[in-house]
């Protein structure tokens, strides 16, 4: 039986006066009562592994920006800053559960075992589409604000119904929450218990507007009323993200119905690489975030608990030049299609009227051929 959510407001979100966190920014290890029970499995190994993957998808992101910048790429949508969000999340859960992403989510991407080629493919404009999403478990990235939000509910009624235990998970921006699809995917996900975790990483801005011009209340108050739990947290701080990420996926792979988490971060980098964004934000506010960089914060933890931290920083030196090479490989490797590949996989079964475009579009190449020219 479907049971409605009755608990009051307040009972129904968490740390919405200070977002839940676990490492302070000096490195520094505090309580939480909330997040606590799920971080007992923490030790040095697990946090320089945590690290690393961290340092990886930076790596990675820095050589896409440059790969762009070289004229390599058409555009590319930069992480940086996002890390400890993406790795939080995709740390903690199985590869079973189905992602459902916007286009930033690459660290999300690589933690799936997306190869470089198929990463860089959309971004190269060599396809329409990067990758398998069965093969991975991940849809292919979303570009229309919030639709992914829908497609998750969808795939996680399914997967009930089919008596699975696996759970989909929605990614998207600040300036999603403010899209028709993403408040109706959680009112359908509420009404019918849905197991979907809803995951919006708060990078303060949507390209150049301030997350404050739509939200005057903090984003995870939305959800409530919905009556869709909601936790806050620091969404620099990788352990916040993974123990809040496994408290989420827990309670709903219980049958409890949807939950939402707000990762409250910042972008570092320009929305896209077509982006200015010295145009809207300043220096100051750039630097509190350099401040609170992710990476930093569990360097400095593992320098308090006395671990060899250059040995770490030369480790994930390593690991990141090899997922630059990867991309600098991919991106020379990958060629053009045909043209009339346009036409493939569109629809299962290609029906008349694209049939006749595909012939149309095929006389018009070859009457483009020069005088001569074999067809
Ligand atoms: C339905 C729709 N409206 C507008 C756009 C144009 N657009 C592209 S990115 C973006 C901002 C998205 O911001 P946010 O959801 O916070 O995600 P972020 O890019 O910051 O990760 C907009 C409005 C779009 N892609 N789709």
């Amino acid at each position: 039986m479907l049971t409605t959510p009755s608990a009051p407001e307040r009972d129904l979100v968490a740390g919405l006066a200070q977002p839940l966190r676990v490492l302070a920014e000096d490195g520094t290890r505090h309580p939480d009562p909330t997040l606590d029970p799920l971080l007992d499995d923490v030790d040095e190994e697990l946090l320089r592994s945590l690290h690393l993957d961290m340092a990886v998808i930076r790596a990675l992101d820095d050589e896409a920006v440059a790969l762009q910048r070289q004229g390599e790429l058409g555009l590319w949508p930069p992480l940086r800053g996002q890390e400890a969000a993406q790795i939080g999340l995709g740390r903690a859960l199985p590869e079973t559960d189905f992602l459902f992403t916007s286009y930033r989510e690459n660290g999300l991407a690589w933690c799936r075992g997306v190869g470089p080629e198929e990463m860089l493919a959309v971004w190269r404009g060599t396809a329409l589409s990067g990758w398998d999403p069965f093969a991975h478990h991940m849809a292919t990235p979303q570009v229309i604000i919030g639709a992914q939000t829908l497609h998750a509910v969808g795939w996680a009624m399914a997967a009930r119904a089919k008596r699975e235990d696996a759970l989909a998970v929605a990614c998207f921006g600040d300036g999603a929450v403010s899209q028709g699809d993403v408040n109706e995917a959680m009112a359908f996900a509420a009404s019918f218990h849905a197991p979907v975790l809803f995951f919006c990483q708060n990078n303060q801005y949507a390209i150049s507007e301030p997350v404050t011009v739509q939200a005057a209340v903090p984003i995870a108050q939305r959800p409530a009323g919905f009556g869709i739990p909601a936790l806050r947290v620091d969404g620099n701080d990788v352990l916040a993200v993974r123990a809040a990420s496994l408290l989420a996926a827990r309670r709903i792979r219980a049958g409890e119905g949807p939950m939402f988490l707000e990762a409250v971060t910042y972008r570092m980098g320009p929305h896209t690489t077509s982006d200015d964004p010295t145009r809207y934000r300043d220096e100051a506010e750039l630097e509190r975030w350099r401040r609170r960089c992710p990476l930093a914060r569990v360097e400095r933890h593992l320098e308090h608990l006395g671990a060899d931290v250059e040995q770490l920083r030369a480790e994930a030196q390593r690991r990141g030049d090899e997922a630059r090479t990867g991309l600098q490989e991919a991106v020379t490797a990958l060629a053009a299609p045909a043209p009339e590949s346009l036409f493939d996989n569109v629809l299962t079964t290609e029906p008349a009227h694209l049939r006749r475009q595909r012939e149309q579009f095929r006389a018009f190449t070859a009457s483009l051929a020069p005088e001569g020219a074999a067809s």
